[in-house]
């Protein structure tokens, strides 16, 4: 019997809202997710990706994995690990947590689908790999799901390992794969990309994404607080897998409010006397609609205690934008700004280069308008 923890979308060095605390909090929340293992004393670790936050990461980010990987490598713990799409260099550059392989940090499937046989608890174990797929790459993704599948039949124990927006799990637009392209002759797919956590186990094989161990963003306050952030704890025996989600307790409590001027303090009251796993200041993003006294308002949020409060947005303003005519897209609103349609689509194109981090492409576009080469 060999049993496993899986944790994936780690985000190392994010600092959300630009706020030094929430940095330290995707440090707490990954260090918990490791101590988990530890205390399971589990064979091994898999991290389906997204790891750090940029391919680039900070000096501090590779500090804090480094310390969490020593506790691994005294304890004779290897982590596996693919690249999400966050970890894929932009340019011909060394993938950071490769760079952390002499404490057992063993990377897959950079280029393409890798396996490799592994042994604990004395059973035999396919262990196969595929890093992010995306642009370029996507077309052969469904090719190399149907060769994983061919290599898995032989073996009882097997496990994919994969960072893909799979659909139903995300809106169909965002994700490369359908549920049914997926490999069958594996015993587990261990996933990641999609932050909210799915684990599937009245199927074959088991299927989950592990999920974020923090929130992104607010998309993820829903399933957050229905379900709070976890990782697997997965035992593989004999060709049959249990999976079960062990809930982390340091990530703090994230929630919204989306309020009229009558009811957001109630509203932010219920947030705040409501139990939680942490004794953190829970993070609460405000909206509050319709006719409001401002000031009043943020003087009563000011004087709030033991909470941070993010906002808070008047809808009203958002709305009369929303509600103009023709300004339903991005590039309407590039376009109302530069009245000029050729800088609209540039800056749009700019603007989704930036947002992807893909500045190769961002000065490409430049060099082109300003005709230099
Ligand atoms: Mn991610």
């Amino acid at each position: 019997m060999a049993r496993f923890l899986h944790l994936s979308d780690t985000h190392l060095g994010y600092r959300q809202y630009m706020m030094d605390l929430r940095e330290e909090d995707f440090y707490e929340s990954f260090n918990e997710a490791i101590d988990t293992g530890l205390e399971e004393n589990v064979d091994f670790f898999v991290h389906t990706g997204d790891l750090f936050d940029t391919w680039s990461p900070s000096n501090r980010a590779m500090n804090e994995f480094k310390k969490a990987m020593i506790k691994l490598y005294k304890k004779n713990k290897v982590m596996y690990l693919i690249m999400g799409d966050h970890d894929r260099p932009k340019r011909t550059d060394e993938v950071a947590s490769r760079i952390f392989d002499f404490l057992g940090v063993k990377l897959l499937g950079t280029e393409g689908l890798q396996n490799t046989v592994i042994n604990y608890g004395g059973e035999d174990i396919l262990l196969s790999g595929i890093s992010n797929m995306k642009g370029l790459r996507k077309n052969g993704l469904i090719e190399q799901y149907r060769k994983a599948d061919v290599e898995a039949r032989p073996y009882k124990n097997s496990i994919l390992m994969s960072h893909q927006g799979v659909s139903p799990y995300l809106i169909a637009e965002a994700c490369e794969v359908d549920s049914k392209d997926l490999p069958v002759n594996y015993k587990y797919l261990a996933f990641g990309h999609v932050h909210d956590s799915h684990l599937v186990t009245d199927r074959y094989p088991v299927f989950s994404y592990a999920g974020s161990t923090d929130l992104n963003s607010t998309n993820e306050v829903k399933n957050f607080v229905k379900n709070g952030k976890s990782v697997n704890l997965v035992e593989i025996h004999n060709g049959t897998v249990e999976a079960q989600r062990i809930r982390l307790k340091s990530t703090r409590y994230q929630d919204t409010v989306s309020s009229d001027y009558g009811n957001y303090m109630q509203d932010i009251d219920k947030i705040m006397s409501r139990e939680r796993t942490n004794r953190k200041d829970p993070l609460i993003s405000v909206t509050i609609h319709g006719d409001a006294n401002r000031e009043e308002v943020k003087m009563k949020i000011n004087a709030l205690r033991d909470v941070i409060i993010r906002g808070p947005v008047f809808e009203k303003e958002v709305k009369t934008v929303e509600a103009r005519p023709n300004m339903s897209k991005l590039q309407d609103y590039f376009m109302a700004y530069f009245h000029d349609a050729n800088m609209a689509i540039l800056a749009e194109n700019i603007f989704n280069s930036i947002k992807n981090e893909d500045s190769e492409t961002s000065y490409r576009l430049i060099r082109e308008i300003m005709k230099v080469e």
